[in-house]
């Protein structure tokens, strides 16, 4: 059966960091697309034009969209054209891939579905998700078929991962290659041909499999190199060497990129995306699970540090510690080692106070908030009243720092933000 041939509506599930965005870039490039979510609130923010988290210049591009009448939200799921799923893919406590949102959005599309449609995965998945995602359609509308060659109307089914970088999405998602993997050389056609709609960098056509791997390959690469950079730093700690000047050094030989150490590997990609390769190679995957374990071990170090450096001090004597985000110049907490450490080192001295200073947030996250000892108080404020600073992230706040407040401080700097 043949395919809807040129697509004018799109329906993108899940209105996060990478459907919202992708729904309104799709929608200033001339598509006429409806945005579904499960939250209420936020369907009705973007019905409003607004924007529910931040990211530069996203807001601009929603309220822009939404008053040209080309995009707007519901929490049903309409017939579309084209069928973008971003839902998120957690990892269950046995790190394996959770895909229960994805197979909920393809419960909501599946009855809307006439044949002829795209259906393209962008969550990050597992190796073997987008053809799970495709069968499980099929399951639940047997009249349907992925088979080309079939008198059924088919269904047209490629994955293609998002690789924009949180605070850079509205750059990365026009300029970024991307890679579109099919599961006919038919489907990934068709989906070249959507993204190009918006897309200036190259397009690269594959197989499901082949793009799903891509995409977790490349974020397990960034998580084995800066595991690399936090097992030196622990080494150098060791031999009471700098391991900053270290880095500079060897970075120096034109073929050495050392990245940089830090308090431990947040976010929701970079600590989660590893684990599924792990899952599926387990006896292979060697090098990988020790990245992820030496990363996951970095905020333990970091709050024994703290810790000891502690024991010297009166108990009066308070702490800052600066920085929440899971990195520079952002306001997402989520998975963040440095609130970890935070809430770790107020429940390992109850009777310490703990003065945390994070410009991007007017309020602490839960985890912190139920410490009677943390408080959220200004930069300046919290180096000036306390006799240790622990610098978690190094928010350009945080480097612009008068030095001159950190004098006479025990400094424990994870990000090499004071030289
Ligand atoms: N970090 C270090 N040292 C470094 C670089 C990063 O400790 O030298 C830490 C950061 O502080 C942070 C964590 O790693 O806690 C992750 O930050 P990041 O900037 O490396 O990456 P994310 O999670 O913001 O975005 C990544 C990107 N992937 C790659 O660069 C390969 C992005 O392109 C992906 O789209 C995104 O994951 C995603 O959604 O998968």
């Amino acid at each position: 059966m043949t395919a809807v041939t040129a697509v004018t509506s799109v329906a993108v599930i899940g209105l996060g960091y990478i459907g919202l965005p992708t729904a309104a870039v799709l929608a200033t490039n001339g598509l006429q697309v409806i945005g579904v979510d499960v939250n209420a609130e936020t369907v009705d923010a973007v019905n409003r034009g607004e924007v529910p988290f931040v990211e530069p210049d996203l807001g601009v591009h929603v309220a822009g969209a939404v008053s040209q009448g080309h995009l707007s939200a519901s929490t049903e799921t309409p017939w579309a054209d084209a069928y973008i799923v971003a839902v998120p893919t957690p990892f269950t406590p046995e790190r394996s891939a959770d895909l229960s949102y994805i197979y909920a959005a393809a419960r909501g599309i599946a009855p809307q579905l006439r044949g002829g449609e795209l259906l393209i995965l962008e969550s990050t998945s597992p190796p073997g998700a987008t053809r799970q995602f495709a069968e499980y359609l099929i399951e639940l509308r047997p009249d349907l078929s992925l088979n080309e060659d079939d008198d059924k109307p088919t269904l047209f089914v490629a994955h293609c991962p998002e690789r924009v970088l949180p605070g850079r999405v509205m750059i990365e998602l026009v300029t970024n290659d991307r890679i579109v993997g099919g599961l006919t050389p038919k489907a990934a056609e068709m989906a070249k041909h959507l993204y190009a709609r918006f897309c200036q960098g190259e397009i690269h056509l594959t197989d499901d499999v082949t793009a799903e791997m891509a995409k977790l390959v490349e974020n397990s690469f960034r998580d084995v190199n800066i595991a690399f950079a936090n097992e030196l730093s622990m080494i150098s700690d060791k031999m009471g060497i700098d391991v900053w000047e270290l880095i500079r050094l060897a970075n120096h030989h034109p073929r050495v990129n050392i990245l940089q150490p830090g308090p431990g590997v947040g976010g929701h990609c970079i600590a989660v995306d590893p684990w599924f390769i792990v899952d599926a190679a387990p006896a292979e995957a060697q090098l990988i699970r020790t990245a992820r374990n030496v990363n996951d071990a970095k905020p333990h170090w970091v709050r024994d540090k703290v810790a000891k450096a502690l024991e010297a001090l009166p108990a009066a004597a308070e702490i800052a510690v600066v920085g929440l985000a899971f990195k520079a110049n952002i306001d997402d907490l989520r998975e963040s080692p440095a609130v970890e450490i935070a809430a770790g080192l107020a429940s390992d001295s109850p009777f310490r106070r703990f003065n945390i200073a994070e410009p991007h947030v007017s309020e602490l996250p839960g985890k912190l908030r139920e410490h009677e000892n943390v408080g959220l108080v200004d930069l300046e404020d919290a180096v000036q009243r306390s006799g240790v600073v622990v610098i978690l992230v190094d928010h350009d706040e945080v480097k612009e720092l008068d030095r001159a407040l950190l004098e006479g401080k025990l400094v424990v700097d994870t990000r090499g933000v004071i030289k």
